[in-house]
C-alpha cells in the first residue's frame, strides 16, 4: 500500500453530493493529497454502487473501471448503466501514483439521482387565492417621480398555507420529498421545517426551466398520522422584480407541485401526491415580497398547522391543474442557504425613537429577532438600509418602490422570534420602530444568504486595507450571488449581464461558480432572441422585457451581452468543464452572428470599401461604454445615465469587444475541436484588428478617443501588438495628467492593474490599489465601505451618500488582480492542470499570504521581505498539477530551495535565467525559494 498519497474530497458534477441530480452521466473528480513533491497520477479506478433498492443496500455493483491508465482526476464521466431514478449512488476511487501499488480507496461520496424522465405523480396545485395586480405601470420617464413612490401595501397578498395528511407504516426505510412552486416555498412536516434550503425554487428562466428540489426526510415521518404543509410566497414569480418594482413577473397566482416517497423494506413505494387532498387557507403571514418585505402578524398564527389531528375543516379545497410540466428540472447547482450569522454590534438611537442596529458588514440576508413580552398588537417595523445619512439615520438609497425594505411584526403577546424566511435584503443597519424599551443586541442575529457555493481564495497581506478590500469584495460576491448573479441586491436584484462579464475573473477565483454558472447559462439560452440578441438582462423578466421594449427599444450593448461569450470560457478556464463549453457554444456563436449582423448595419458608406473597416462595428444606438468611469459619467439629479450616448457609441469600445469576444470563441472552437469556425474566427479577428487600427489608431500610435479605459482595453485584448509599448506609455501618462488617479468604470476596471502589471508597470499598479483619494477602491474603505460601491464616489467627501447602490460587484473586479498578479496564480492549461505561479511583489506591501482552492486541491503562494533587499516566496502546488514559477527580479545563482541553488535542485525540473526574471518548472508539492531581488526599472516595457 502507497501510504504517501491519498484520494479524497470526491465531487459529483463539481459537486459534494449532489441531490436531486438528474444528469445521465455524471463528472466525477477527485483529489490527491500527498507530503511527497512531484506526485501525479498515472492510473485511476472507480467503483459505483447503487442503492436501489432498500434491501440490498449498497450491495449491487453498478460500474467498477478497472485501473484505467490515465492522468485524469477531474471531469471523469459516469459511462456505467443507465441510471435510474430516485437512486442513490455510492462511489469511491483509487489511483496509481508511481508505482505498482493503488492508493486506499478514497472515503466513498454520492450523488442521488431525482425523478429523472420519469416524471411527476404530483400536479400542479392552487390555492383559492385573489391573483397579484401589478402597480401602476411605470417607464424610464417616471423615475424622479418614484423615488420615494410609496408601496401600495393594498396590493400585497398574503403568503398561502397548504396541508395534507398521510399514514405511514411501519418498515419505513426511505422517505424522500420532491417539490417545487409558482412562488419560493418553505415546506414542513409534523410541525418541523424540512431541509435548510431557503427561497426556493430561486429564479430561472422559469418559462423555461422550473428547478424541483429534493430533500430527504426519512427521519421526519413516524408510523401512523403525518402531516405535510408548505407556505407559498409571491417570490420572483409574482413578487416585485427590477428597480420600478413591477409585480406578476411570471404569473399572478401562486402554485405547488410536490410528492412524498415512502419505501418501505417490502419494498413498497407509496406516495402522497399533489392534488385533490391538498387544502389551503391564509395565516399569518400578511404579505410576503422580496424587495418589499414581509409582515407577520404573530395573531393569525394557527399553531400545530402542519401536524397531524388540526383542524382544517376551515380551509379551501386546493384547485387541482394542468399547468405545464415540462420546464420541471432538478435542482442544478448549489440551493441558497444560510452562509453566515453575524451579531449585533451596536444600537443606537434616532431622535424619532428609532433604535439602528449596526451589524458591521453589508450583507444580503435577514434577521432572527427575539421578542419577549411585547403586548399583544404591539406592531415593530424593521427597516432595512446600507448606510446612514449624516445624523446617524436611515439613509434611503434606493430609489423606485422597492425602497421601503421593512419587514413588519405584530406581536401575540408570549416570548416570540421573528424570522421572515419570504424575502431579503441587502443590509448592515435595521431601523427598529415601535419598541420602547431598549433594544437588547443579543436577541437579534443577521442571518447571511447566498447561493452556497465553495469560498475558493484567501489573501492576508502586511496592508489591513488590503485585506478588507479582498474582504469587501468577497462580501459583495456572495451578497450578488443568491440564485443568479445580480448587479446589487439593495435597488435592482437583476442579472446585468455587463456586471457580471466584467467580474467573471474575480468571480472564478473566489467563488466555486462551475454549476451556478451552467445554471445562469441555462436561463440565458432560454432568454436568448431568435436572432442571438442576448438581452442585457438575464433571466429578462416581464417588468424590464417591457422597459426596454418601451422605453429603451435597444436590448444588447458591447460589453454586456458578451457574458454569452466571456462567462463560460473564464468557467472553463477555472474547471476544465469541457461540457460547458459544448452546451453553450451555439448560444454564443449565435450571440457573435447577432454581433456582425448588427455591426454590418452600422458602418460608413466609405467603411463599406475596404474590406477591413466594414467589419467594424460603429455602434451608433446606446451603449453603456466603460460604464461610470468618472470621466465620462456625470451624475444627474438621480440618475447617471450621462455616460451612455458618451464616447463609446464612437464604435471605439464595441470594435473592442467584438474582437476580443470573436477571440474568446475561436479559442473556445478550438477546445472543442471545430477546427473550421476557428480559422473562421481567427480570420474574422484578424479583420477587426485591422479595422481598428485604420478606424481608431492614429500615425502616432494613439487612439481617437484618449481615455485610459481605452488604452486598458486595447491592451488587454491584444489589439495592436507592435503598439502595445506605445499604449503603455500613453496610459501610464494618462494616470499622470490625472494627477495620478485611475480614471475607468465597469469595463476597464478588471483589466487596469492587470495590465499595467503585465507591461513593466507594476509599480504604478501597487500605486493604483494603494492610493486612497477618489477615484480610488481605498477611498471606498475610508468612507467605512463593506462592500464594493456601484459608483466610486457613492459618498462625497465630506460623507454625504448617493441614490446609488452599496453593493454592486463592478468595481470589485480587481479581485482577479489580487490572485492573478500580487498572489500571481493563474491557469496554463484550464481546470489549473498546469499552473503559473507568477508573484508580482510590490512597493507598499511587505508580505503576502494567499490560498487558492483549485479543482486539483489548493495552490498557495506566500511571499514575504526580509533583511537586505532579500524575498521568501513559498508555493504549494496540488498533487497531478506541475508549475512553472516565475520570480521577477531574481537571480539564478543567487536563487534557493531548502538553502540549496535552485539550478540542478533535484527537486526541479528546469531552471532557467529570463532577463530580469528567473523561471522554474516544477512538480507537486512545497517549495520555498529565497533570494535577492532586483529592482527592474518601472518603464513601459512590455513582458510578453
Ligand atoms: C444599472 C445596473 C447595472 C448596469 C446598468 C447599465 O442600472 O445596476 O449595474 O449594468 O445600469
Amino acid at each position: 500500500m502507497n501510504f504517501a498519497v491519498r484520494v479524497h474530497n470526491l465531487t459529483t458534477e463539481y459537486q459534494s453530493t449532489p441531490f436531486p441530480l438528474d444528469v445521465d452521466s455524471p463528472r466525477l473528480g477527485w483529489q490527491l493529497l500527498s507530503d511527497r513533491r512531484g506526485v501525479s497520477q498515472d492510473g485511476y479506478e472507480i467503483r459505483v454502487t447503487a442503492m436501489g433498492d432498500p434491501r440490498d443496500l449498497d450491495t449491487v455493483a453498478i460500474w467498477e473501471t478497472g485501473r484505467v491508465t490515465s492522468s485524469q482526476s477531474i471531469g471523469v464521466p459516469y459511462a456505467g448503466p443507465v441510471l435510474k431514478a430516485r437512486t442513490r449512488y455510492r462511489w469511491t476511487a483509487r489511483v496509481w501514483a508511481g508505482g505498482d501499488q493503488p492508493t486506499d480507496w478514497a472515503e466513498p461520496s454520492w450523488w442521488e439521482t431525482g425523478l429523472m424522465a420519469e416524471g411527476w405523480r404530483g400536479r400542479w396545485i392552487e390555492p383559492e387565492q385573489h391573483s397579484t395586480q401589478p402597480d401602476a405601470p411605470c417607464s424610464l420617464k417616471d423615475t424622479p417621480r418614484l423615488v420615494d413612490a410609496p408601496v401600495d401595501h393594498a396590493l400585497l397578498q398574503p403568503a398561502q398555507l397548504i396541508r395534507t395528511e398521510f399514514t405511514a407504516r411501519p418498515g419505513l426505510v426511505r422517505a424522500r420529498l420532491y417539490a417545487s412552486a409558482h412562488g419560493i416555498y418553505t415546506a414542513e412536516l409534523n410541525g418541523d421545517r424540512i431541509g435548510n434550503i431557503e427561497l426556493a425554487p430561486e429564479t430561472t428562466a422559469y418559462q423555461d426551466f422550473l428547478m424541483y428540489q429534493g430533500y430527504d426526510v426519512t427521519g421526519q415521518i413516524a408510523p401512523g398520522r403525518n402531516a405535510l404543509g408548505f407556505v407559498l410566497a409571491d417570490g420572483w414569480w409574482a413578487g416585485r422584480l427590477g428597480m420600478y418594482g413591477k409585480a406578476a413577473n411570471y404569473g399572478d397566482r401562486l402554485g405547488l407541485i410536490t410528492q412524498l416517497e415512502l419505501h418501505y423494506d417490502d419494498g413498497a413505494i407509496e406516495t402522497v401526491a399533489s392534488g385533490d387532498g391538498f387544502r389551503s387557507s391564509t395565516g399569518p403571514v400578511v404579505y410576503a415580497d422580496l424587495l418589499i418585505g414581509q409582515k407577520v402578524d404573530a395573531r393569525l398564527a394557527l399553531p400545530g398547522w402542519s401536524s397531524p389531528g388540526f383542524d382544517d375543516t376551515g380551509w379551501t379545497p386546493v384547485h387541482t391543474l394542468d399547468l405545464p410540466m415540462e420546464n420541471l428540472t432538478a435542482q442544478l447547482g448549489e440551493p441558497v442557504r444560510v452562509i453566515a450569522e453575524l451579531p449585533c454590534v451596536e444600537v443606537t438611537r434616532t431622535p424619532d425613537g428609532g433604535q439602528i442596529l449596526d451589524f458591521g458588514q453589508l450583507i444580503t440576508g435577514r434577521l432572527r429577532v427575539r421578542f419577549d413580552g411585547l403586548a399583544p398588537g404591539t406592531e415593530i417595523r424593521l427597516q432595512h438600509f446600507q448606510v446612514k445619512d449624516a445624523d446617524g439615520d436611515c439613509y434611503r438609497s434606493i430609489y423606485g418602490r422597492n425602497n421601503e425594505n421593512t419587514d413588519v411584526y405584530v406581536a401575540a403577546g408570549a416570548d416570540e422570534v421573528f424570522e421572515p424566511l419570504l424575502t431579503f435584503h441587502a443590509f448592515r443597519y435595521v431601523k427598529v420602530t415601535g419598541l420602547e424599551a431598549d433594544f437588547d443586541p443579543t436577541a437579534v442575529v443577521a442571518r447571511a444568504l447566498s447561493s452556497d457555493v465553495d469560498q475558493t481564495f484567501q489573501l492576508r497581506t502586511s496592508d489591513p486595507r488590503v485585506n478588507r478590500l479582498q474582504d469587501n469584495i468577497r462580501w459583495t460576491l456572495r451578497d450578488n450571488f443568491l440564485s443568479i448573479p445580480t448587479d446589487n441586491p439593495d435597488r435592482e436584484r437583476a442579472g446585468w449581464t455587463g456586471d457580471l462579464a466584467a467580474i467573471a475573473g474575480t468571480a472564478r477565483v473566489n467563488l466555486g461558480i462551475d454549476r451556478f454558472v451552467a445554471r445562469f447559462m441555462r436561463s440565458l439560452r432560454a432568454d436568448q432572441f431568435d436572432d442571438g440578441t442576448v438581452p442585457m438582462i438575464i433571466p429578462f423578466f416581464k417588468g424590464y422585457r417591457e422597459l426596454f421594449q418601451e422605453a429603451i427599444r435597444v436590448f444588447s450593448c458591447a460589453g454586456w451581452g458578451d457574458v454569452a461569450v466571456i462567462l463560460p470560457w473564464e468557467t472553463y478556464r477555472a474547471y476544465g468543464d469541457v461540457r460547458l463549453l459544448e452546451e453553450n457554444y451555439q448560444a454564443a456563436t449565435r450571440f457573435l452572428e447577432y454581433v456582425t449582423a448588427t455591426a454590418s448595419k452600422t458602418v460608413t458608406d466609405q467603411d463599406r470599401e475596404d474590406s477591413d473597416l466594414s467589419a467594424i462595428w460603429r455602434a451608433t444606438g446606446l451603449q453603456f461604454g466603460d460604464w461610470l468611469a468618472p470621466s465620462t459619467t456625470g451624475l444627474r439629479e438621480d440618475r447617471f445615465y450621462d455616460g451612455v450616448r458618451g464616447p463609446a457609441s464612437t464604435g471605439l469600445i464595441p470594435t473592442l469587444y467584438y474582437t476580443h469576444s470573436t477571440d474568446i470563441l475561436a479559442d473556445w472552437a478550438h477546445a472543442i475541436g471545430r477546427r473550421d469556425d476557428e480559422s473562421r474566427l481567427r480570420e474574422l479577428a484578424a479583420r477587426l484588428r485591422r479595422g481598428f487600427r485604420k478606424a481608431f489608431i492614429g500615425p502616432d500610435g494613439s487612439l481617437s478617443i484618449d481615455t485610459q479605459s481605452n488604452y486598458v482595453l486595447a491592451l488587454a485584448f491584444h489589439m495592436a501588438p507592435d503598439l502595445e509599448k506605445t499604449f503603455a506609455v500613453r496610459l501610464r501618462e494618462l494616470v499622470t495628467e490625472n494627477d495620478g488617479r485611475l480614471d475607468t468604470g465597469f469595463l476597464a476596471t478588471a483589466h487596469l492593474l492587470p495590465v499595467l502589471s503585465d507591461h513593466g508597470l507594476n509599480d504604478l499598479a501597487y500605486a493604483l490599489l494603494l492610493d486612497d483619494r477618489y477615484p480610488s477602491w481605498l477611498y471606498m474603505l475610508r468612507h467605512d465601505a463593506t462592500a464594493m460601491w456601484e459608483m466610486w464616489k457613492a459618498i462625497e467627501e465630506d460623507g454625504t451618500p448617493t441614490r446609488v447602490s452599496y453593493v454592486q460587484p463592478g468595481l470589485g473586479s480587481v479581485g482577479n488582480w489580487l490572485a492573478t498578479h500580487a498572489a500571481g496564480i493563474q491557469e496554463c492549461a484550464p481546470g489549473y492542470s498546469r499552473i503559473r505561479l507568477h508573484p508580482r511583489p510590490g512597493p507598499g506591501l511587505d508580505r503576502l499570504e494567499s490560498c487558492f482552492g483549485s479543482v486539483y486541491g489548493p495552490i498557495t503562494v506566500s511571499w514575504a521581505r526580509e533583511a537586505d533587499d532579500h524575498l521568501r516566496t513559498a508555493v504549494l502546488i496540488p498533487a497531478n498539477t506541475s508549475a512553472t514559477i516565475i520570480l521577477d527580479g531574481a537571480r539564478l545563482d543567487e536563487t534557493r530551495l531548502d538553502r540549496f541553488p535552485v539550478a540542478g535542485h533535484p527537486n526541479v525540473v528546469a531552471a532557467i535565467q529570463d532577463g530580469h526574471r528567473v523561471v522554474l518548472e516544477v512538480g507537486s508539492g512545497r517549495y520555498e525559494f529565497t533570494y535577492r531581488e532586483y529592482t527592474i526599472a518601472d518603464s513601459a516595457t512590455v513582458h510578453p
